[in-house]
């Protein structure tokens, strides 16, 4: 039976409260019609030839639909009866809107720019367990940006040394930490002497100066070990847990969040991502990855600098994805998005003034670099956030702060 004229739907109204709907740009030697119904064939009831097994029911109740083409961009809406969510989820969704459809023969690129999930959907997921309310009430900084440090180098520090460094930067007025993507559990740097030395750090800058800090320590790790790790970690004294998503898995950090026992912020590094959001023609858009982090409960999440750090993205994308994580149409808490990347004192104006006060600014080089230590660049940092708050130029402002100062002659 030959059904590719099936999947075309051109022009017709679809209710959007029972599909999921997909945004495809395409690169292809076909015609856009063909190329789209390869990727809405393959990706519901067809495959590359007519099949004796597949009939008008199953078609209508789950063939995908071609709702519409405009330029290289294709709409493409899958019955909501497609997914599984309770087994399945994610990992599910995502062999449906960007599995096979990337290896056709038919597109020479193709890159998922956008989806939209239906309530019957979105409601099975439950969402950030904390988001920006619940960390800002953790840190008892109810509407400044959060400022912050990746401990560098990413890797070589003792516990005691690594601590050392969090400590400074608490010190120095930053109220958060992280580890870097690449630490885990090495021989120089074993995790639970890690959370425990760090736990003493930020307890004594609570002890010595009432400022509170949190400190995102990585768990991320084998599927079936990952939820164990947490509650060691938390259980010696983690304040909020990171999980490299990408490499980790979306169920990673669903499976933390959703699980009673985890009871601080997961921040979720997306670390690998550039694989397959970076070309412009092929791959999957960061706000996909954004809209699925909130669903499985991401807290915090990167959403790159807007064009003003040292990673790929720019401003509209990265605007996009910090909307995503805000957006009140989902029935979920905001995640607080993340800035990081090239980040140090002087590019923390241009960036505030892009993304507002909703937002985790966060710096390794550009504290560690500082020319008079870390606490000094947590100062900066934390100068450089105050002067954007108040609306001041933060040159101005830098005339009165010695580490601001030193920060903008070292970096401009
Ligand atoms: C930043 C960082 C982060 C990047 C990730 C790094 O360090 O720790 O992993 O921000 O990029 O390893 O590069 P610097 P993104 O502050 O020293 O650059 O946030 O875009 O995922
Ligand atoms: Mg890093």
């Amino acid at each position: 039976m030959e059904h590719s004229n099936y999947y075309l739907h051109l022009g017709e109204s679809i209710d959007p409260d029972e599909y999921v709907i997909c945004k495809y740009k395409m690169k292809t030697d076909l015609n856009l019609e063909e190329a789209a119904v390869a990727i809405a064939t393959e990706q519901s009831t067809g495959t590359w030839t007519g099949i004796s097994t597949l009939n008008e029911d199953i078609l209508e109740s789950y063939g995908a639909r071609v709702t519409d083409i405009t330029d290289d961009m294709a709409t493409i809406a899958f019955p909501a009866d497609d997914f599984s969510i309770d087994i399945g989820g994610i990992p599910q969704i995502l062999s449906v809107i960007a599995g096979n459809l990337f290896g056709l023969e038919a597109l020479k690129g193709v890159r998922l720019e956008d989806v939209f999930f239906p309530r019957s959907i979105l409601e099975q997921f439950k969402g950030p367990k904390f988001g920006i309310d619940g960390m800002r009430e953790i840190l008892r900084r109810p509407d400044k940006p959060l400022v912050g440090t990746i401990v560098k180098p990413k890797i070589g520090l003792s516990p005691q040394e690594y601590a050392n460094y969090i400590y400074e930067s608490g010190i120095g007025g930053l109220t958060n930490g992280k580890d870097d993507e690449t630490l885990s559990n090495q021989k120089f740097c074993p995790l639970e002497d890690r959370v425990v030395a760090v736990a003493e750090a930020i307890d004594r800058v609570k002890d010595e100066t009432g400022h509170i800090m949190m400190h995102a320590i990585n768990v991320s790790t084998k599927g079936h070990q990952i939820v164990e790790v947490a509650e060691r970690a938390q259980e010696l004294g983690a304040t909020e847990l990171m999980v490299d998503v990408i490499t980790c898995g979306f169920a990673a950090v669903q499976a933390l969040a959703e699980d009673p026992s985890i009871k601080v912020p997961i921040h979720v590094h997306r670390t690998m991502h550039g694989a397959m959001t970076r070309n412009p023609d092929h791959g999957i858009a960061m706000l996909v990855f954004s809209k699925l982090v909130r669903m499985c409960g991401g807290d915090a999440l990167h959403v790159g600098t807007f064009g003003v750090g040292k990673m790929i993205g720019g401003a509209r994308d990265d605007l996009a994805n910090q909307k995503a994580c805000v957006d009140a149409n989902v029935p979920y808490k905001p995640v607080m998005p993340v800035c990081s990347g090239g980040m140090h004192p002087a590019l923390i104006e241009p960036l505030v003034k892009i993304t507002g006060f909703d937002v985790q600014i966060q710096a390794g080089g550009g504290v560690a670099g500082h020319p008079s230590g870390v606490r000094s660049g947590a100062r900066a940092m934390t100068q450089a956030v105050d002067a954007a708050v108040a609306d001041i130029p933060f040159k101005e402002y830098a005339v009165n702060h010695k580490e601001l100062s030193e920060a903008i002659e070292k970096w401009g």
